[in-house]
């Protein structure tokens, strides 16, 4: 059934533990719309024929339905659209929350094109490894303007943003290759900007990533590549300095004119308002740029705006900077413009 309906409606394969719960869904709202508006013509039909006017007949003025059917035409598309909530809330919640342990990639997209960086190594063009059957989330940013992340197969679209990380999550179930796309008109190349999402299975994963890393190490110590030059944190604390963010910050705990940026990243802070915020990637942006749109409790509001002096890959820098200044050890850097090798071949040929 499944199967069937997935080929009538000409939707691509399901190869994430996503994609055949966001098809029921599908299925479900199609198929009763399509019944509900058969029917609604059919009744037309019936009413045209049925009540259509006779030769020396004088139609009735008006017509009142009983209670119990105006309760049923209000009831019944009301209960749908509530099921329809039910569902569709509770996917939503399942698609936007990333499990705890999940492999972190980082996706860059740049006209007209998507990096994809590993933590630790190593980073590539335009296609993406992922082992089948384990959790994946994507950190995605862009460099330039607005670009979306689209895998068909595995129904997931998430927009990647100048200057400010957003994230989305998926576990591949099917080994192959899997197209994706950039769904955000974004420049002359817009559809070229494709990507390929090559699943494997865990071990084969596991090989691969090794033999890059091997790989990276070897040209480090021969000195032709290394893992941290050029990494988005360098960029942000140079940014940061540039940008003088130091006079007024402190990155060793301290509290200064502002807020210590020591273990800021994710912590819960307390705002004037007298409201709680976590300090995400989207609240440091957002406190970048528009300073007084969240202030800290106890703090005076005198930072000024950045907005317009930061450049997106800037204010991404600084934001990369702040999350490695956690007493828990740096994050994984975002490599940027390192002159990192591409992807070597796969080990096995499929
Ligand atoms: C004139 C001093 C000053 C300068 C310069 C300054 N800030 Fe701030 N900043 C503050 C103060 C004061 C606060 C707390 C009040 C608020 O939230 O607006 C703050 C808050 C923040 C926060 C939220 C921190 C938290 O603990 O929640 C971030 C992030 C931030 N600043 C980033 C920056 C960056 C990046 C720069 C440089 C581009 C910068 N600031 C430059 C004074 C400054
Ligand atoms: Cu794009």
């Amino acid at each position: 059934m499944n199967e069937f309906l997935r080929r009538v409606l000409f939707l691509p394969e399901q190869a994430s533990t996503f994609a055949k719960r966001v098809d029921l869904l599908h299925y479900f709202v199609i198929l009763t719309t399509f019944a509900a508006a058969t029917l609604i013509f059919l009744t037309a039909v019936w009413f045209v024929v049925r009540y259509r006017r006779r030769r020396g007949e004088r139609t009735s003025a008006r017509f009142a339905s009983p209670p119990w059917l105006e309760a049923l035409i209000v009831g019944v598309p009301l209960t749908l659209f509530l099921v329809w909530f039910g569902i569709g809330y509770a996917d939503y919640v399942w698609l936007r929350t990333p499990p705890k342990g999940a492999m972190d990639v980082y996706v860059m997209g740049k006209q007209w094109m998507w990096k994809f960086a590993y933590p630790g190594g190593p980073n590539g063009l335009d296609r993406l490894v992922v082992p089948e059957g384990r959790p994946v989330r994507l950190l995605l940013t862009s460099r330039d303007v607005i670009h979306s992340f689209f895998v068909p197969a595995f129904r997931i679209k998430q927009d990647a943003l100048p200057g400010r990380y957003s994230e989305t999550f998926f576990t591949a179930t099917r080994r192959g290759s899997f197209p994706a796309f950039c769904a955000e008109y974004c420049g002359t190349a817009h559809s070229m900007m494709r990507a390929e999402v090559l699943v494997l299975a865990a071990a084969e994963f596991d090989a691969w990533l090794a033999s890059q890393r091997r790989g990276l190490q070897e040209r480090q110590d021969l000195g032709q590549a290394s893992l941290s030059p050029g990494s988005l944190t360098e960029e942000g604390r140079l940014a940061a300095v540039r940008h003088e963010c130091l006079k007024c910050h402190s990155i060793d705990g301290t509290a200064h004119i502002g807020p210590t940026w020591r273990d800021l990243y994710r912590r819960p802070q307390r705002l004037e308002s007298g409201q709680t915020v976590v300090a995400d990637e989207g609240y440091l942006t957002e406190s970048m740029m528009d300073p007084l749109a969240k202030v800290v409790a106890g703090y005076s509001p005198v930072m000024p705006t950045y907005q317009g002096q930061l450049s997106g890959p800037e204010a991404a820098a600084i934001v990369e900077y702040i999350r490695s200044l956690s007493s828990a050890g740096p994050p994984p850097a975002m490599r940027q413009e390192a002159p990192g090798p591409a992807y070597e071949p796969i080990p096995t040929q499929r």
